[in-house]
C-alpha cells in the first residue's frame, strides 16, 4: 500500500514519473490510454484558459484572478480517481480540476467576472461553489462524506485546500471529526508552498504537511505535485480505501505556484527568479508529455492539432462569458441567507431606492 511504502514521517514523497518524464515502472498506475489522454488535453486546455483569464483581468474585462500555472497535475490528477456520484469540494485555484469533470468554462469566466451566476456549476460529478474563505470548505466536506456514510452509500468526497489552510481551525476541526467519524473524504492539500507571500516553513513546523494525518488517526501521504501519475495513484489508492469504509486519508501535493497569488499580487517581491527557474525545470505538462510520447500517444502534430483546439475552445467560453446577461443589482444580496436579515433587507432597500437616482444624477 503507498501510504505504508511512503510514510510522510520517515521523510518519503511519492514520485513516479520523475523530472525528465522517466517512469518508475513498479509503481506506475494501470490507466486506459483514452483517460491519459483526456488528463493531458485537460491541462493543455487549463493552462491555456488560465493565461487568458489573466490577459482578461488585464484588459479590465475580468476581476481579480487566482491563476493556476504549475499546479495542473495536483488539479487534475486527483480529480481523475473520481465517479459519478462523488462530490468535488474545492477552494478556488482548482479550475483543471474543473474542467476535467466537465464544468463549463464560461460558468468559471462569469464567476470572476463578478456574476453569480457563475457559481450554478454543473459536471459529471457534483460540485460545491468555490470557497475563497480560506479552509472553510473542509468542515462542508466531511458533513457530506458523513451523510453519505449514515446513508450507506459508497461514494466519496475530494476536497482541495491550500497550504495555508491547514493553519485554519476549519482544517483540524474538519480532520478531527473526519478521523473520529472515519468517513469517506480525501483531503488534498494544494501544497504550492505560499500562502500569498507566507512560505511554507513559516506556515508549520511540522517537515510536512501530510505527517498531519497521524494525529487524527488516519493515513498521510507526501506526493510529487507536478507528476499526475503519482497524484492519480495515491488519490484512486485513498479513494478505494473511502469507499470501503476505511475512512480518510490526506494527501499533500508538494507542487509550486508560477505566477502570482492573484493578479492583485506580485510574486517577485517575496520569491526569487532563481526558486521559479528550478521549478520551471519541473513542469507538470512537459514531464507527462515525454510519459505520453514515450507510450506513443503524442507527437507534434497532435500537440498542435490539441492545443489549437483548446485555444478555439477558450475564445468561444469567454465570447459566452461576455455575451451573458449581467447579473441584476439585487444579486448581491440573494444568496447568503435563505430568510434576509433586517440589516441586509435594509440595505438592499436603500440600494433599490436611492442608487437609481445616484446613476441618473
Ligand atoms: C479566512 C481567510 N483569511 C484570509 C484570507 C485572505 N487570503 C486569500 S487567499 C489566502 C492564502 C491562501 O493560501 P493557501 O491556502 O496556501 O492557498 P493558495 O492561495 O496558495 O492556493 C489568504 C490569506 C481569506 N480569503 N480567508
Amino acid at each position: 500500500m503507498l501510504t505504508d511504502d511512503f510514510d510522510p514521517l520517515q521523510g518519503k514523497m511519492l514520485s513516479i514519473l520523475d523530472k525528465d518524464g522517466k517512469v518508475n515502472e513498479a509503481l506506475e498506475p494501470r490507466i486506459e490510454d483514452a483517460k491519459l489522454l483526456h488528463a493531458y488535453k485537460t491541462m493543455v486546455l487549463t493552462r491555456i484558459a488560465d493565461d487568458k483569464a489573466v490577459r482578461l483581468q488585464r484588459q479590465g474585462r475580468l476581476g481579480a484572478y487566482p491563476p493556476s500555472r504549475g499546479q495542473e497535475a495536483s488539479q487534475v490528477g486527483p480529480a481523475l480517481a473520481l465517479e459519478k456520484g462523488d462530490w468535488l469540494v474545492w477552494a478556488f485555484r482548482e479550475l483543471g480540476a474543473l474542467l476535467l469533470r466537465g464544468v463549463p468554462l464560461w460558468r468559471l469566466y462569469l464567476y470572476w467576472m463578478g456574476n453569480e451566476e457563475g457559481s450554478v456549476l454543473e459536471g459529471d460529478v457534483s460540485l460545491t461553489p468555490s470557497a475563497v474563505p480560506v479552509g472553510s470548505q473542509l468542515p462542508h466536506a466531511v458533513g457530506i462524506s458523513y451523510a453519505m456514510k449514515y446513508r450507506k452509500e459508497s461514494n466519496v468526497v475530494l476536497c482541495y485546500f491550500g497550504d495555508g489552510a491547514t493553519s485554519e481551525g476549519d482544517f483540524h476541526e474538519g480532520l478531527n471529526f473526519a478521523g473520529t467519524m472515519r468517513t469517506p473524504v480525501i483531503f488534498l492539500c494544494q501544497n504550492n508552498q505560499y500562502a500569498i507571500s507566507m512560505p511554507r516553513k513559516l506556515q508549520t513546523a511540522a517537515p510536512t504537511l501530510a505527517q498531519k494525518a497521524c494525529a487524527y488517526g488516519f493515513k498521510g501521504i507526501q506526493v510529487d505535485g507536478n507528476d499526475l501519475l503519482a497524484l492519480y495513484a495515491a488519490t484512486e489508492e485513498a479513494v478505494a480505501r473511502a469507499r470501503k469504509g476505511e475512512g480518510p486519508t490526506l494527501i499533500e501535493s508538494f507542487t509550486y505556484r508560477m505566477g502570482d497569488h492573484t493578479t492583485s499580487d506580485d510574486a517577485t517581491k517575496y520569491r526569487l527568479a532563481e526558486e521559479t527557474a528550478y521549478w520551471s525545470a519541473r513542469d507538470p505538462i512537459s514531464r507527462f508529455r515525454v510519459y505520453l510520447e514515450r507510450k506513443n500517444l503524442w507527437d507534434e502534430k497532435r500537440e498542435k492539432e490539441w492545443s489549437e483546439e483548446a485555444a478555439r475552445v477558450v475564445e468561444e467560453e469567454v465570447r459566452k462569458a461576455e455575451t451573458h446577461a449581467p447579473p441584476a443589482l439585487d444579486d448581491a444580496f440573494a444568496h447568503t441567507f435563505a430568510t434576509m436579515p433586517e440589516g441586509l433587507r435594509e440595505q438592499l432597500e436603500f440600494m433599490r431606492r436611492d442608487l437609481p437616482a445616484k446613476r441618473e444624477g
